[in-house]
């Protein structure tokens, strides 16, 4: 039988149902591979002195997984550097904070060789290759150079730059044509595509024809594909008796107060910073509102050992630290801030008590955080969503109060609106987002995905002629 394999850097299936703190994604991939036999391999996380390509197979939570150890030079070269210090903030519009160093380059072929070496083994006749994130771009050359002639998709989770951005990155070219050798290439929006676009035919004078990229003799599908969560399933977890005793239990801190709430990875493109000051705008300008509202901010550290990590983290410490010392009484905090995992379920009895679900990124995606705010929410007393247009999110999600996260104003104002706000108003803006949060779920965006994985190119066949431009 035809089998799905997974591959992104980290493999992390949640181990059981609801209850662990894996987020979005990996609720994702793996509800795929539940749906479609399969093996989800990558990175174990663990380094070794000397690569040896060995796998380890486990089943976790349902689900096969295929784990390799990476040696110490690869995690610094090829995760903390080339992932993460070099595409993660050229791809998020932060060239500021992009190092680039070609140890960081090499090390991140070197990895995706041994990725494809070591995956290639376990790759059967009409298997399909589903490849995850900006982490594993050239995987499909590398198995392609080993002989794959399998299906291959990629699906990139965050934006894709434009292209005076792209070009900042040397190498840029060698790393967009590497995507040509998939059968598919995912996006998250329309936004994302048309950029993807704009740079296959401008500077690699290629043609893009009904979604369809010919090229040395092979054709790449490109599309738009949103990833979702599993609405329903979310919604019920956040009915259930653990996210009821959070929610009890948040409600009952909030002494009546109105309660905003800010869930992230701390990540310096989650909009942290600006989110805090447009907070204090509106205590600034809303003196009436001070002490009737909190903003409790829950932001998991990630990825220590990048200083820019480090630095945004310092600097959230800081500025919260001087609003809660400027705006506190003796029992009113203005800000809590929560630098903690908690369990999904938890969480979701968190979303629920919030009337405010505020989410800024300065560039996203998508951001599940919106939408698991939106299913986690009580149909009778729905709380409203302040959502960034700069979240691939914002595509989808018209009903939700459309912010500016670079306006301090503009955030201020929505956040008074979003309190204010009317029930009937309420309950009629939640309705329509929580039926496309239902509707454009993770598994329709899996099985969308997956069948136009399978679709043959343009022309029916790979093997038909190159559409550069003569010019
Ligand atoms: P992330 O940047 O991690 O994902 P997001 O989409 O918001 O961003 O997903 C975060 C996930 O982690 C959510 O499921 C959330 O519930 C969970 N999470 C966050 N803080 C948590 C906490 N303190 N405790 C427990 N869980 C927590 C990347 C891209 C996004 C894209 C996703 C999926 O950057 O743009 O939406 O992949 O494609």
């Amino acid at each position: 039988m035809s089998r799905l394999i997974v591959v992104s850097n980290r493999v992390n299936p949640p181990s059981d149902e609801g209850v662990g703190t894996a987020g979005g994604l990996a609720m994702a991939l793996a509800a795929a591979l539940r749906e479609y036999s399969g093996v989800w391999f990558g990175w174990s996380g663990e380094t070794v002195e000397t690569f040896t390509g060995q796998i380890s197979m486990q089943k976790v939570g349902g689900v096969t997984v295929a784990l390799v150890d990476l040696e110490e030079q690869d995690r610094e070269e090829y995760y903390d550097g080339y992932a993460n210090r070099t595409l993660w903030p050229i791809f998020h519009s932060r060239t500021d904070l992009a190092a680039y160093e070609r140890s960081f380059g090499e090390g991140y072929q070197r990895v995706n060789r041994r990725f494809a070496e070591t995956l290639a083994p376990l790759i059967g006749p009409g298997d399909r290759v589903w490849i995850h994130d900006y982490h594993l771009i050239p995987l499909a050359q590398e198995l392609r150079r080993l002989g794959v002639a399998n299906r291959i998709g990629f699906f990139l989770h965050i934006p894709w730059p434009s292209r005076r951005l792209l070009t900042t990155l040397p190498q840029h070219r060698e790393l967009v044509e590497s995507l040509l050798a998939y059968d598919l290439v995912g996006f998250q929006t329309r936004d994302a595509l048309e950029a993807f676009s704009d740079y296959v035919e401008r500077d690699l004078d290629l043609t893009i024809v009904g979604g369809v990229i010919a090229a040395e003799g092979r054709s790449t599908r490109i599309g738009a594909f949103p990833i979702g969560i599993e609405g329903e399933a979310f919604a019920d977890l956040a009915r259930g008796e653990t996210a009821r005793a959070a929610f009890d239990r948040v409600r009952l801190s909030q002494a009546g107060r109105k309660m905003i709430l800010g869930v992230d990875r701390l990540d310096y493109s989650k909009g942290l910073e600006e989110r805090f000051l447009a907070y204090e705008q509106l205590l600034a300008d809303h003196p009436d509102w001070a002490e009737r509202v909190f903003l409790l901010q829950i932001a998991t550290p990630s990825r220590d050992a990048v200083e820019a990590y480090q630095e945004i983290r310092a600097r959230l410490d800081g500025v919260s630290g001087r609003i809660n010392g400027a705006y506190a009484t003796v029992d009113w905090v203005p800000i809590r801030y929560v630098n903690r995992a908690h369990r999904r379920d938890e969480l979701a009895g968190i979303y629920r008590a919030a009337h405010v679900g505020l989410v800024t990124p300065l560039r996203d995606g998508m951001n599940l955080v919106a939408k698991e705010y939106v299913a986690a929410q009580d149909p009778d007393d729905p709380g409203v969503l302040v959502l960034s247009r700069y979240a691939g999110a914002a595509e989808q999600m018209e009903d939700a109060l459309i912010i500016n996260p670079f306006s301090r104003e503009e955030t201020s104002e929505a956040l008074g609106q979003a309190l204010a706000m009317p029930r009937a108003e309420r309950i009629a803006r939640w309705r329509r987002l929580m039926d496309g949060v239902s509707r454009d779920d993770v598994a329709a965006w899996r099985d969308t995905y997956v069948a136009a994985l399978d679709l043959e190119g343009a022309d029916g066949e790979h093997e038909h002629g190159d559409s550069r431009k003569v010019s």
